[in-house]
């Protein structure tokens, strides 16, 4: 089977409601994976620090000396990192630290009449659980991509939990312990998968305190464990697969599309690669290159495997303006533009995780080093949710204040809606004041 099947949606009906029922996307059963990971979110709670380390051997085949990585380990891991993996990541830190400092904002006040007041705080999220994953990949930039905006949001204590590894006496992979000390963060545990979001949700019942919120990407099961956990604690979202999406047209470089394609596809077997274009000649081009620089490439078979499953496409369409009509409603969390008249058709974008305006815009860039932040909504969840950012991490407290002056120039509007809503004890309340 070819890479990237084509969609050829030429002279069809390009409504949104129509091209979300036509497009590809990864199909992830959380629910599924949701009684699997209940059973081990109740023995959690249950059994706490024990059921945590016991999952720990099962699924990750190790079992570290104590479940807290000690200080000196993390001091270690750090002073062994790679000098210039040491560097790489301090751009990183450095230029999320300030794309993310420029999202904070201030209190604002409203005089809404004279003497009546709302402010508006934004106030930091306290305690805040950041999951990294292991296994597949490992992945310090995720660490800076959690840990920067919620550290730049004032939130107080970042706890960090990452699968136990053979090859670290059963302490996290030793890159991502050193992300940590480099960003400052000192509480880190050896858990994994559900019994981590459940670690973070409740505690271990030996010492280590619930988080207000829980963030991170992960596989299916911690997806699952996040949505078993979402009420007791707040979560970010549930990350799904990667996906890329890719407006070009006949002026884009065929060399370019296809590596960015494959640079996602990389990720995960079920990654979503689609290529939106109006050139039949790209898609072959295109194509051409995959055939080429697929089977260089480091993971070849899983990449292969995305890029021929069904949520992987070439989708052919009249013109830019329906490539434009596509993306929106594909809704990518990576979208890509390379055409001739790149930022203008970026700006008609509403509906992506991130936008990358042109051929020296790429993803992976995005990914490491572009300074925006790699935690972005799938599965077409940009249409109602952003990427991380200072603003997850921040809750929004209205302060009111008004004089008595105020209140007497609105109670009318309050008393008449309180007996409009037939709860008269409202309207009282305000009217009492005013007795003598
Ligand atoms: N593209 C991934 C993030 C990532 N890539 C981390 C490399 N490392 C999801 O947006
Ligand atoms: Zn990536």
């Amino acid at each position: 089977m070819a890479l990237l099947h084509t969609l050829d949606l030429r002279g069809t009906d390009l409504s949104r409601s129509q091209l979300q029922r036509t497009l590809p996307r990864p199909e992830v059963d959380v629910h599924r994976a949701l009684e699997k990971v209940q059973s081990i979110i109740d023995d959690v709670q249950e059994r706490g620090a024990e059921a945590i380390l016991e999952y720990g051997e099962q699924f990750d085949g190790v079992r570290p000396p104590q479940l807290r990585v000690p200080d000196s380990v993390r001091r270690a891991a750090l002073d062994g990192l790679d000098p210039q993996i040491r560097a790489a990541l301090e751009v990183a830190i450095e230029r999320v630290r300030a794309v993310d400092e420029a999202q904070l904002r201030d209190t604002d006040l409203v005089e809404v009449i004279p003497g009546g007041r709302v402010a508006q705080r934004w106030v930091p999220v306290e305690r805040v659980g950041l999951y990294v994953p292991g296994g597949r990949a490992v992945l310090p930039s995720s660490v800076v991509m959690n840990a920067v905006p919620a550290q730049v949001a004032g939130v107080s204590e970042l706890v960090v939990a990452s699968p136990p590894q053979k090859e670290a006496d059963g302490y996290p992979h030793p890159t991502i312990l050193a992300a940590c000390e480099l960003l400052g963060i000192t509480e880190v545990y050896a858990a994994g998968g559900a019994q981590a979001i459940a670690m973070f949700a409740f505690g271990d019942g030996v010492g280590l305190e619930p988080v207000d919120l829980v963030t991170g990407p992960g596989n299916v099961f911690v997806a699952a464990a996040k949505r078993a956990v979402r009420g007791y604690v707040g979560i970010d979202a549930e990350a799904g697969p990667t996906e890329i999406g890719i407006i070009a047209d006949a002026s884009a470089r065929a060399r370019s599309v296809a590596a960015d394609l494959i640079s996602q596809a990389e990720h995960d077997p079920m990654a979503a690669s689609v290529l939106i274009t109006d050139s039949p000649d790209l898609i072959d081009s295109v194509r051409a290159e995959l055939d080429r620089q697929v089977p260089q490439a480091r993971h070849a078979e899983r990449i292969t495997e995305a890029l021929r499953g069904p949520q992987s496409a070439a989708v052919l369409v009249d013109d830019i303006d329906a490539a434009v009509a596509v993306a929106n409603a594909y809704g990518a969390e990576h979208l890509e533009i390379h055409t001739e008249r790149a930022r203008e058709a970026a700006s008609r974008i509403t509906n992506a995780g991130a936008v990358f305006v042109g051929e020296y815009s790429p993803v992976s860039l995005g990914d490491y080093a572009a300074g925006s932040n790699h935690v972005l909504p799938t599965g077409g969840s940009s249409r109602f949710s952003s990427g991380l950012g200072v603003h997850t991490f921040l809750r929004a407290i209205h302060e009111i204040t008004y004089t008595r002056e105020a209140l007497a120039a609105s109670r009318e509007a309050a008393e008449t809606l309180a007996q409009a809503e037939d709860l008269p004890a409202h309207g009282r309340a305000i009217a009492i004041r005013f007795e003598d």
